[in-house]
């Protein structure tokens, strides 16, 4: 292929965090260039590209477009980690205007989620302490839940409910059953009850919520999209979810012992019950 071992150059934002034993701060978003490789099939990358331009498969497109490659740091060596996370929820609760908090670092109080719908995938790189990942976020209807199973790729699943609507938080009851009972789905869930901005109106507690959470071993977090809270503890949260699972006996870092109170901070705010087995609950189906 004439093609292999050609690079292009790509421009990406970073959202920037880090903790200390005053929990998570945000250090701001950075752009940063680094040099793709286009061409090669078995180049991840270089498949998204193709993806992105003219196959199926949307991809939201990247604010770093439109900013000078003088600002931008350059980047060597191996790309990030990436991680694929489902969204889960009813009709309405907040997934897309959540999805689209991870990407921005700014208070927006206003969304246009429909144009946003049209994305199927969402990438947010996240920088925590200088190490890099990549998110990909992708939300989906419950009749896409049954193909869970069927793809490896999953690697964790946020289900939102909306605490101003009961019938929100049933529906994702069941999608906990479903992923849980059902596809018998071990990855790292966490059960986000969005709109904690509207407190008057606010029909499900935090306790039942902690509780469906539990018995689905679940984290559970309240968040609001519009005021942007908890929203960056939710991203960052679910990383390190993803992450210690996958290498939960890694021997500690010089890094990782300063950090660990603020990863204490991080748990407390998503309350988490490991469960060794899936307990035998009835769906509502
Ligand atoms: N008050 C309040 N409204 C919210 C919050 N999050 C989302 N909304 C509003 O709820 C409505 C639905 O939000 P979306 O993000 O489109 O919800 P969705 O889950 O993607 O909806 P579908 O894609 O239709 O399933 C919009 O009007 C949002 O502005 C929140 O935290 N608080
Ligand atoms: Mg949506």
């Amino acid at each position: 292929n004439e093609h292999d071992n050609l690079t292009e150059v790509e421009y990406y934002l970073v959202r920037e965090f880090s903790l200390n034993s005053k929990g998570l701060l945000q250090r701001g978003d950075s752009v940063k260039k680094r040099k793709k490789r286009i061409g090669s099939a078995s180049s991840d990358t270089a498949a998204s590209a193709e993806d992105g331009a003219e196959g199926p498969r949307s991809r939201s497109v990247s604010r770093t477009s439109s900013i000078a490659s003088e600002d931008c740091f350059e980047v060597e060596g191996s790309e990030p980690e990436r991680f694929k996370i489902v969204i889960l929820g009813a009709h309405g609760v907040g997934k897309t205007s959540l999805t689209q908090q991870f990407t921005r670092t700014a208070l927006v109080d206003t969304f246009d989620t429909d144009s946003a719908d049209k994305f199927t995938e969402v990438v947010v790189t996240v920088s925590v302490d200088g190490d890099e990942t990549e998110l990909s976020f992708h939300s989906i209807t419950e009749d896409q839940i049954p193909c869970l199973v069927e793809d490896p790729s999953i690697d964790g699943a946020l289900v939102v409910y909306s605490l101003a609507d009961r019938q929100t938080y049933v529906f994702a009851e069941d999608v906990l059953c479903k992923i849980r009972k059902h596809l018998k789905c071990t990855c790292p869930v966490v059960l986000v009850a969005n709109k904690d901005d509207l407190v008057r109106t606010r029909v499900v507690s935090c306790g039942e919520g902690k509780l469906v959470a539990t018995l689905y071993d679940a984290k559970y977090i309240e968040t609001s999209a519009v005021l942007s809270y908890h929203v960056d503890e939710l991203l960052v949260g679910i990383l390190h979810q993803i992450k210690s699972r996958k290498s939960p006996f890694k021997a500690p870092s010089q890094g990782m012992v300063r950090r660990n109170s603020a990863k204490r901070i991080l748990k407390r705010l998503m309350s988490f019950h490991h469960g060794t087995t899936t307990p035998d609950l009835v769906c509502n189906d």
